[in-house]
C-alpha cells in the first residue's frame, strides 16, 4: 500500500550550506493581523535568504515535478521492529501464559485475550471488535488450536486497521505546510527536526517556522534541530505572535520557491479554549498568502502514555481539524498497542512514528509493516 508520493531519491543534494540563513523579525511581534501583508513588504522581503542559483547538476523542472509522483519511502522494517520488541514482547509473554495447557480456544482464552488486548493498551471498542471476530471465526472455523491464536489475530488485527482513507501527503501543493500541534513534552519539536530532514534528503527544500514563542527556550530548541536538519528557520522573540511567526515562514517559503513548511507550536492542554482560538488564528491568517494552508494538522502523540495519548487524539481532533498524527516514542514503551486502537478509532491516519530521540528515528507508518512488527514474536 503507498503512503505517500515517493519522493525523488536520484540524487539532487537539497540544501546547501549557504541556503540556510535566519531571518529574525522581532519588531514585528506586536503587529496586529490587519497588517500581516503590509508588514511582510517592509520587513521581510529584506531579510531574507537569497533565491539560490540553480546549479548545472540540478534536476531540470520537469524532472523535479516527476518525483512527486512516484513513490519511494519504505518503512525500515528492521528499525521498527527494534521499536516495538518491548510492546511484543510483553503482547506474547501473556499471551503465551493465557494458552499454556490450554487445547482449545474456549471462553477462558478469549475472557484472558480481551484483557491482554486493553492492558496492552489496544482500547476498549477495538478490543471489543477483535474479540467478536476472533469468537465468530472460532465457531465457524471450528478453530481449536490456541497455539495459533497468533495467526488469526494478527489476520483480525491486520482487518480492523487497514480500511483506511487516503494517506498521500500531496506535496505537490507547494509550498505544503505543515502545523504541527500537541500537547506539552509529546515530542512535537524533536519530531520538526526529524521530519526536516526526511524531507530534505527527499529532495524537498524545507522551511521550519518557530511560533512556540510560549515556553522559554523553546525556539533555542527548534532552532537546534533545523541547524542538525540544516534548514531554513524562521524565528521571532519569545512571546510574539505564533500566527506572525507562521505567517513570516511561509512568506518566506513562497517567496523562495521552498517546498515544505513546517510549523512548530506551543504545547497546550488540549482541552483549552485559547488552544482552538490560536490555531484558528495561525490557519486565518496562513490564509491570507494560501488558500488552504495549512495543508496539514499533524498532531504528535506520545505513544508511550497509551491511552492517554488516545484521548488527546480524540480531543485534539473534536476541537481543531486535525489532518494526520505522529505518534512518538513506541521505542521503550510497552504500550504500542494503542496505535492499533488510533488507527481503529479515529478517521485520522497515523502517516508517522516515532522511533528514538535522533533525528534519523523517524518511519512512515505503514500499516502492514507494524502489524508485522507487532507480531514479531510466536506463540510456539
Ligand atoms: N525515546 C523517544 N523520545 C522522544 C521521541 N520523540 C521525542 N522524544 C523526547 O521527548 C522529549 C520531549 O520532546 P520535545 O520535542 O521537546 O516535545 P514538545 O512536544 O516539543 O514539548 P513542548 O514544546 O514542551 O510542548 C525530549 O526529551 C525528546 O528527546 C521518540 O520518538 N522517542
Ligand atoms: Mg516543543
Amino acid at each position: 500500500m503507498n503512503f505517500f508520493k515517493k519522493l525523488f531519491s536520484s540524487g539532487k543534494k537539497a540544501t546547501k550550506d549557504h541556503e540556510k540563513s535566519e531571518i529574525d523579525v522581532n519588531d514585528l511581534s506586536q503587529k496586529k493581523e490587519a497588517n500581516y501583508l503590509e508588514k511582510d513588504t517592509i520587513n521581510v522581503i529584506k531579510k531574507e535568504p537569497k533565491l539560490e542559483k540553480k546549479s548545472d547538476s540540478e534536476p531540470k523542472t520537469e524532472k523535479k515535478k516527476s518525483f512527486f509522483k512516484k513513490l519511494l519511502v519504505k518503512t525500515n522494517q528492521n528499525n521498527l521492529d527494534k521499536s516495538l520488541e518491548k510492546t511484543s514482547n510483553s503482547f506474547f509473554e501473556k499471551i503465551k501464559k493465557a494458552v499454556v495447557g490450554k487445547k482449545k480456544v474456549d471462553i477462558e482464552v478469549l475472557d484472558n485475550l480481551e484483557e491482554i488486548l486493553i492492558t496492552s493498551d489496544v482500547g476498549v471498542k477495538t478490543t471489543i471488535k477483535i474479540i467478536d471476530a476472533i469468537e465468530s471465526r472460532v465457531a465457524k472455523e471450528k478453530y481449536t488450536n490456541p497455539q495459533e491464536l497468533d495467526i488469526i489475530l494478527k489476520e483480525e488485527i491486520g482487518n480492523i486497521i487497514f480500511d483506511e482513507i487516503n494517506e498521500d501527503l500531496n506535496v505537490n501543493d507547494k509550498p505544503y505546510v505543515i502545523l504541527v500541534v500537541g500537547v506539552n513534552g509529546v515530542g512535537k519539536t524533536t519530531s520538526i527536526g526529524k521530519l526536516a530532514k526526511f524531507f530534505k534528503t527527499q529532495g524537498l527544500s524545507v522551511i521550519i517556522g518557530a511560533a512556540d514563542t510560549f515556553r522559554a527556550a523553546a525556539v533555542e530548541q527548534l532552532d537546534e534541530w533545523a541547524k542538525r536538519a540544516e534548514v531554513d528557520i524562521i524565528k521571532q522573540q519569545m512571546g510574539s505572535d505564533p500566527a506572525s511567526v507562521s505567517y513570516d515562514a511561509l512568506k518566506s517559503a513562497i517567496n523562495n520557491n521552498k517546498d515544505v513548511v513546517i510549523i512548530d507550536t506551543a504545547g497546550r492542554l488540549h482541552n483549552k479554549i485559547n488552544l482552538m482560538n490560536e490555531l484558528s488564528k495561525i490557519s486565518r491568517v496562513l490564509q491570507k498568502l494560501k488558500i488552504n494552508a495549512p495543508n496539514e494538522i499533524l498532531l504528535v502523540l506520545d505513544g508511550s502514555t497509551g491511552q492517554n495519548a488516545f484521548e488527546q487524539a480524540k480531543q485534539f481532533s473534536e476541537a481543531t481539524k486535525v489532518t494526520s498524527m505522529m505518534v512518538t516514542k513506541l521505542d521503550g514503551t510497552a504500550k504500542g498497542g494503542v496505535v492499533i486502537g488510533i488507527s481503529d478509532q479515529l478517521n485520522i491516519p497515523i502517516k508517522f512514528i516515532g522511533t528514538g530521540e535522533s533525528i534519523d528515528d523517524i518511519e512512515i507508518f505503514d500499516k502492514k509493516v507494524f502489524v508485522e512488527s507487532f507480531f514479531q514474536n510466536k506463540i510456539i
